[in-house]
């Protein structure tokens, strides 16, 4: 489906319900928020689903658009979401139009516009809006939620040309890029920043430095004062170290049980380390559990990864 004849549809429908993924980042929030609004100066009444994890992630951003307990929808369009099982808790319909931009898409929905090759959604309703109403101040920094968070401010590997250039599009449209970079990027909670400060000074480093573990305890989280929401990509600091190829985040669960993250510059397969436990994910980046303490976790991840040398 094209960017035009997903307006012809959204023109012919009205009373919107849009739906945001379980556990939702900024630009699942971002790019419905930024629909809504289009909607909305197009003529139409349209909402964000109530999902409950709003308040986790950026509730600033979802706030304005959240429908009323009494909102009766005639159409269902969810965003970047890849798969009907990541409908938020409680929702159980069924979806009229998906944007999304993940390859792994299941195409749930009666009508999809998939751009796999796009870093992001909020490239993909960019493009939708700009059709829609045209971009301006207000609909250009949601829109800048979108495309910056889920590219880490436009550091992963998935920015692309496009993703600048939409970048550099929603800027001359108003979008508040250092404002929003500060609030996004440039502030962490007190705990964070502490549990970070603990995490920094307890790296192990093996292998001749090329593996780097990080053992995370409860008790650190409690020295730190820290919730789950300040554990978020805790997976990506180990790797800052110079010199890692491969970095391990062990995180304890209790005594007998831990979750491990591992990322890999590539030399190490990630996902085979994993599988080992019944984990598994990409080359570069993976996961498991395993049922044991910390420290023999650590033991048992160093083992393996040194016969990938
Ligand atoms: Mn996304």
């Amino acid at each position: 489906m094209t960017i035009s004849e997903a307006v012809i549809i959204l023109r012919e429908n009205d009373r919107f319900m849009i739906v945001t993924h379980i556990r939702p980042d900024g630009d699942t929030i971002g790019s419905s928020a930024a629909l809504c609004y289009a909607l909305r100066k197009a003529g139409k009444t349209a909402y964000l689903y109530n999902n409950p994890q709003f308040g986790d992630s950026y509730p600033w951003v979802a706030e304005p658009y959240i429908a009323p307990e009494d909102y009766e929808p005639a159409f269902f369009i969810s965003v970047d979401m890849a798969d009907a099982s990541l409908f938020p808790q409680g929702f159980e319909g069924n979806i009229d139009l998906c944007f999304d931009h993940h390859p792994s898409n299941s195409f749930y929905a009666k009508n999809t516009l998939l751009w796999a090759d796009r870093s992001s959604c909020g490239e993909v309703i960019m493009e939708l809006v700009k059709e829609l109403c045209g971009l301006d101040a207000e609909v250009a920094d949601l829109l800048y939620v979108a495309v910056s968070t889920d590219t880490g401010c436009f550091v992963y590997g998935n920015t692309t040309g496009d993703t600048l250039k939409a970048a550099s599009e929603l800027c001359f449209a108003g979008a508040r890029n250092a404002y929003l970079n500060k609030i996004l990027f440039r502030t962490s909670s007190k705990a964070r920043l502490k549990l970070e400060g603990l995490i920094f000074a307890s790296l192990r480093y093996l292998h001749d430095g090329k593996t780097v573990i990080s053992v995370v305890t409860k008790k650190m989280l409690e020295n730190a004062g820290a919730t789950e929401l300040d554990c978020q990509d805790i997976a990506a600091l180990p790797g800052r170290a110079e010199g890692a190829f491969t970095s391990v985040t062990i995180k304890e669960i209790d005594e007998a049980h831990c979750k491990v993250s591992l990322r890999s510059n590539g030399i190490v397969d990630a996902n085979k380390v994993c599988k080992v436990f019944g984990g598994g994910g990409h080359k570069m980046a993976s996961g498991c559990s395993i049922d044991k303490s910390c420290e023999e976790a650590a033991e048992l991840m160093a083992e393996l990864i040194a016969k990938e040398y």
